[in-house]
This record gives C-alpha cells, structure tokens and sequence, in this order.
C-alpha cells in the first residue's frame, strides 16, 4: 500500500486518518431490488468506511440487464415445481461487464446452502481489493451461473430470507468495519464478541446505582489489570453458558 497518499489530521484526541485517494477496498453487489441495500450502507461505521474513502460500494440492479423491454430477468424452473429462477443471460451480462473492468478477488453467491459465515471468513475477506456479490431472489439463480462465475457460496445462518440482500449487507458491515483504517480505538474490533473465539464480558455505563441494580465493584476500582482479568473470566463462563461449542475448537 502507497502510504504517502494518505493524509492524517488532528481530531480532537488523536492524529487520524482523515482521507486516503486509494480506494482499500471496491464491493460491487447485484440485485433485482437494489434499493433495499441503500439505507444499510448509509449509517455509523459503513458510511464513515466510505467517506474516508477506504470503502466504495457499487449497486448494480439486475433489471438493467434484462433479457426485453418487459425486465424479464427470471423464469420458471425446468423439470416443474414452484418458484422463478434468475436466469442466465442478465446476471452473465453485468458479471462479464464487471470483470472486464477489474479482477474480482471473490466472486460471492449469497445463498442459504452456502457455507455458514464466520469471523474467519469475514477476516480474511476484509484484506481483498474487489469483491462482487450476487444476491439471489425466489428460487435462486441458474446453476450454470454458479457454476461458471461463483468463486465462494456464503450463508449467513440456518434459517431462509427472501432474498439474499440482507445477507449482503450483512457480510458486507462484518468486512467493512474491519477494513484498516475504518475502525479507531473506541471502536476496537478485536474485544469484540468471536474475534478472539469467545464472546464479550458484560458492559455497563453510568449511573452505578439504577433503581438498586449495581455495577460491579471491580469495574469502579480503577485496577486495570484486574478488570482485564475479571473480564476475561466473565467472557470464558458467558461462552461455556452459551457457546459451549465455541470452546471445543
Ligand atoms: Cl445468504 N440467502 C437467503 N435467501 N437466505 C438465507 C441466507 C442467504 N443465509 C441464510 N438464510
């Protein structure tokens, strides 16, 4: 990475980065219902990801790909049965489109028989350059796309959406926030909850006494090496509670 591209400037606690004319990191995303992802993208961490300038995110909505003037861009499935298929021909139009102007780093197809999202896979994305997302709708899409273009098939739980759209807003928060530079201290990803494989310690802020209900002690006693360790038993008894499966890796 070309650093002297980057500029720095006093906040008011720290010297921070302020903008960078490197883009980290381009998502494009395919849709039928692009509008969805609008408002996912423009809050809190995401929204500063980009205005920093770390973060560009591309929404490309399928329909300007149809196959006629109708915005045909689905059709039942072959062999019978319920439920429209993406089909080929638009989605292979606005891939090829995109390849032909970057290299992908991964192509992703959001689907709920993909492999289930962890913070691993979230980790190792965030260090690309150029990721394409593929949101799927109603029955999904052809599988010769799949085939053909899909690089990695993500599923973001055991559970169904109506659309991939959620998934990718979804995976695209979990890898913009880590981008380097789009976190800062107070924000710190790494004492957040699976990064370090156990889930985070309770946290409490003022009043120290609501209605009776105290904060405990050790969090008042300004000893930080003690409320690291308090809060490090705390994270392991809340993981064997709750994600006993957790520990076992
Ligand atoms: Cl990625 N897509 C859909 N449609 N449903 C899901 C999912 C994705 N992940 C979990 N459920």
């Amino acid at each position: 990475m070309d650093t002297k591209n980057y500029q720095f400037a006093w906040n008011d606690k720290a010297f921070e980065l302020v903008s960078c004319s490197i883009v980290r990191m381009r998502i494009d995303i395919i849709s039928v219902m692009p509008d969805l992802l609008t408002s996912a993208f423009a809050h809190s961490i995401i929204k500063r990801a980009q205005e920093k300038g770390l973060l560009q995110i591309h929404l490309h909505a399928l329909r300007d790909y149809a196959m006629n003037k109708y915005g045909q861009v689905d059709d039942t499935q072959f062999g019978g049965g319920a439920g429209m298929v993406l089909m080929c021909e638009p989605l292979a139009r606005v891939i090829e489109k995109l390849k032909q102007e970057r290299n992908y780093d991964a192509i992703i197809y959001l689907t709920p028989d993909g492999q289930t999202l962890k913070q691993p896979t979230v980790n190792r994305l965030s260090l690309q350059e150029n990721l394409l997302m593929i949101c799927g709708h109603y029955k999904g899409i052809d599988q010769r796309i799949r085939d053909v273009y899909v690089t990695l098939e993500i599923s973001i739980g055991d559970y169904v959406l109506s659309g991939g759209e959620l998934a990718a807003a979804v995976l695209t928060d979990s890898i913009g926030r880590l981008i380097p530079g789009v976190l800062n201290d107070e924000t710190s990803a790494l004492t957040d909850s699976h990064q370090d494989g156990l889930l985070a310690p309770p946290v409490y802020t003022r009043p120290a006494d609501w209605k009776g209900y105290k904060v405990p002690d050790i969090l008042l006693s300004g000893h930080f090496a003690k409320i690291e360790e308090w809060r490090y038993e705390e994270a392991l008894r809340r993981t064997e509670e709750r994600r006993p499966d957790l520990l076992k890796g």
